[in-house]
């Protein structure tokens, strides 16, 4: 090995020890080497495939783009519907509040033969009496869920649109017949934002008056501190609020003399327990198509039935024997708030425009939403 080594290796070791200092001397330096490359990538035009590449590439920004800007479109579009909440201005006036059953056309029994109350007429309906309101306007409908939504942020109810795929793990007995109207083409609003929201304790339906006032740009009339609300400037507020209970049966007689709000057969203006299928029913199509019972003799719809509304007065066994007589905002102090018109649960009795019912502040039932009201000017 040792004779052959240095025999051989001597000529390379020679070679190697001329070539050494040149080499290093010649060979490029990384960053030269980099440079270099990076001038014959510039000078070399992409290929047709890096071009196909880069094309395609544009093109699905351009269309994810797109997209989003149509949903933030669709999103403003269904937002300024459900925010469309139509008001209609009622004059002052006076009324018979309370239950008067000898003004009321005989009627034995409801739909399911069911001796009716009416004639008996509860004892916190009595006595009849004259009550005088100043005007305000009232939503033509109950507070919708697309309203609702656009204003709070969040939807409690139990009857939603639950065809919409994001639901369609629920129920499908919990599907609100919004779907009746669901057609954005004519509607506006989509599935269930048309149905009423329901949930709603009597808490969160003053928050809502609060914040669609803040919305609009209108003074809010509640005060809230945790469980404690008041309402300062009473009636002469302008902002949103939710109707006294004298306001609301103003509004459901609409100067006439029925047994429900419209008519004296349920069937036309309500959605109850005889005919609803258990759920709730659309309020409004949007674009001035309303729910699908006739309106009252002022336009408004589901007085009777669809959901309970809440109103903002304590509920008084014998609010009728003393309280005021004009412009009544109900008892100071109580344990339970009123709610009005019956649900889509309730058979006849609860939907008879004089029916006095009343929940704990606290709790949200799924028949029970609401409606808002404003002083008039
Ligand atoms: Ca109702
Ligand atoms: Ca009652």
């Amino acid at each position: 090995m040792q004779k052959m080594s240095w025999a051989l290796l001597l000529p390379l070791l020679l070679a190697c020890g001329t070539e050494s200092p040149n080499q290093s001397e010649d060979q490029p330096t990384a960053r030269e080497l980099h440079a270099q490359k990076k001038k014959m990538k510039e000078r070399v035009p992409p290929s047709a495939y890096q071009k196909k590449v880069a094309k395609l590439k544009a093109e699905e920004e351009a269309r994810i783009e797109a997209e989003e800007q149509a949903r933030e479109a669709e999103r403003a579009r269904r937002e300024a519907a459900n925010l469309d909440y139509v008001m209609l201005a009622l004059p002052p006036g006076s009324f018979t509040m309370g239950c008067t059953p000898g003004a009321m056309p005989p009627q034995e029994s409801d739909l399911l033969g069911k001796p009716m109350k009416r004639a008996l007429c509860e004892s916190d309906e009595k006595p009849a009496h004259q009550v005088t309101v100043s005007g305000f306007e009232i939503g033509v409908t109950e507070v919708s869920q697309g309203l609702y939504q656009a204003v709070i942020g969040s939807n409690p109810s139990k009857f939603r649109d639950n065809d919409a795929p994001r639901y369609a793990h629920r129920d499908a007995d919990y599907t609100c017949w919004g779907s009746e109207s669901r057609s954005p083409t004519t509607t506006g609003k989509v599935g269930g934002d048309n149905c009423p929201v329901e949930n709603v304790n009597w808490f969160d339906a003053v928050a809502f008056a609060n914040a669609l006032s803040l919305r609009k740009g209108l003074e809010q009339c509640y005060v809230i501190s945790g469980k404690d609300v008041s309402w300062p400037k009473g009636p002469a507020c302008k902002g949103y609020r939710l109707p006294t209970e004298a306001e609301w049966e103003y509004a459901a007689r609409a100067g006439e003399d029925t047994l429900y709000a419209g008519a004296n057969d349920l069937n036309e203006v309500a959605w109850h327990a005889g005919n609803a299928g258990g759920k709730t029913h659309a309020v409004s199509g949007g674009a001035g198509v309303y729910g699908q019972k006739a309106a009252n003799a002022w336009g408004l719809y589901d007085m009777s039935g669809n959901v309970f509304e809440w109103c903002w007065d304590w509920y008084g066994e014998d609010t009728y024997q003393s309280g005021s007589r004009v412009d009544p905002v109900g008892p100071e102090s109580g344990t339970e708030r009123v709610v009005r018109g019956g649900s889509y649960g309730g058979w006849s009795e609860f939907l008879r425009i004089a029916n006095r019912e009343k929940y704990e502040s606290a709790i949200g039932q799924h028949y029970v939403g609401f409606r808002v009201v404003r002083s008039l000017p």
